[in-house]
Order: structure tokens, then sequence, then C-alpha cells
């Protein structure tokens, strides 16, 4: 399972990296530290069955020790996001890319509230954390819209060729581990599986990613 860390800037993604991978990596009180990623191996630890077997544990992934099995949690903790990043503020969201292959991912927030949302510092409990959850969701939406827009017009022309809206969504969204079955819940729940793609609006694009998004990393 790979876990991606995402969250404004400053608010401890590296040190909670650091914390369960036990690699140092660089950690520091102002804004944008991280700007390539660090990726590494943590590890989630859990009663083996081996005794209650009477078996000798040989996991293929992780260890085992005195009948604790040490399973296997690939991270990757990546800049920090800031509102309006999908317009290039900040670093942008461009390093989102490094999160395709994310089964999940963990937002860290600051819930001290002693930092701005770009993660300057300011006295503690004068900014509402709840901001940060909602525009982190609010950029996310917009990365996957991203993809869209530069899918949009090969899926215009293809969906003249009368394929189905599935089949090409499919396509597009595969490489990040979309299956066709989601991708058929979510037309249908917004009503859009017969609709050709040309007369999509954008607000149906929009809705579309939004729903998506939901099912990518939960
Ligand atoms: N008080 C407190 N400080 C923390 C905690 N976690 C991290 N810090 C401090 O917050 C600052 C930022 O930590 P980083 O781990 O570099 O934050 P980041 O989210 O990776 O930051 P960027 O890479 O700039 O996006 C550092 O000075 C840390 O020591 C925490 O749980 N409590
Ligand atoms: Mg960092």
């Amino acid at each position: 399972m790979l876990i991606g860390l995402v969250g404004k800037p400053s608010v401890g993604k590296s040190t909670f990296f650091q914390a369960i991978t036990s690699i140092p990596v660089a950690r520091a009180d102002y804004p944008f530290t991280t700007i390539e990623p660090n990726h590494g191996v943590g590890y989630v630890e859990i009663e083996c069955v081996d005794k209650e077997f009477g078996v000798k544990c040989n996991p293929r992934t992780g260890f085992c020790i005195n009948s604790r099995r040490f399973v296997p949690v690939e991270i990757l903790d990546v800049a920090g996001l800031v509102p309006g990043a999908h317009e290039g503020k900040g670093l942008g969201n461009k390093f989102l890319d490094d999160l395709r292959k994310a089964d999940v991912l963990i937002h860290i927030v600051d819930a001290s509230g002693s930092t701005n949302e770009v993660g300057e510092k300011v006295p503690v409990g004068s900014y509402d954390p709840l901001n940060d959850v909602l525009f982190l969701e609010e950029e996310l939406n917009h990365w996957i819209k991203g993809i869209l827009n530069g899918n949009w017009q090969k899926l215009i022309r293809e969906s003249g060729m009368n394929k189905k809206n599935e089949d090409l969504f499919t396509n597009v969204f595969s490489g990040l581990g979309l299956s066709r079955f989601v991708i058929q819940k979510t037309l249908n729940s917004l009503e859009l599986v017969e609709k050709k793609l040309s007369e999509w609006s954008e607000e149906e694009q929009f809705s579309f990613c939004k729903k998506i998004d939901c099912c990518l990393f939960s």
C-alpha cells in the first residue's frame, strides 16, 4: 500500500514521515522546506497468527519478530499545497502527480491553528484549521479537473466515434487506479452515462471530478 501525505506547508508532513520511516529528512518552521518528494517505508505492527496455527511465520513482505508482524507501508511526503495551487500559487499542483499511485492520502493538519493558509506562523488559535480541510479538497478536485482538461479534446473526438463514456474515462483514469466499475457508478449517480461529452457543461465536468476524487483516495 502507498500512502501519500498532503497538507499546506509547515504543518509537519515531513516530521510525520520521519517518525514513521526513521529516514532523516529536512524539516523546518518555514514554508516549502520540502520540494522534492521523500519516499520511504514504514511498518504497521500487528499480532501474527503464527502462534495460533503453531507454525513459523515467513512473510513475503515485511518481517515477523516474536509473533509480531511488521507490515510494510510505503509513504510519500510531498511539497505543501496552498489555496490557488491549481492556478500556480505556491509551488503549484504539478507535484501531486507524484501521488497518482497512492491508495490513500493522509491530510496532515495543524490543529493548533498557529499557521495561516500558506504555512506562515500566526498566534496560536488565530487560524481555523477547518479552512485547510476545505481548501485542500478543493485543490485536489482542481488537480483531477486538470487531468481531465488535458484529455478533453481527445475524449470528445473519441466520443464522436460512438465510444461509451465509461470506456473513455476508464482509459483516462486507469493510471490513477480507478476501475471501470467506479467510473460507471460515478457517471450513473450524476446521470451522465448517456450524455454526449460535447454537451457536458463545465459544471458537469467539475462535478464528475469532485465525485471521482472521493473514490480515488478512500
Ligand atoms: N509543536 C509541534 N510542532 C511540530 C509538530 N510537527 C512538526 N512540527 C514543527 O513544525 C515545523 C514544520 O515541520 P515540517 O515537518 O518541516 O512541515 P512540512 O509540512 O513538511 O513543511 P513543508 O515541507 O514546508 O511543506 C518544524 O519546525 C517542526 O519541528 C507537532 O506535532 N507539534
Ligand atoms: Mg516537508
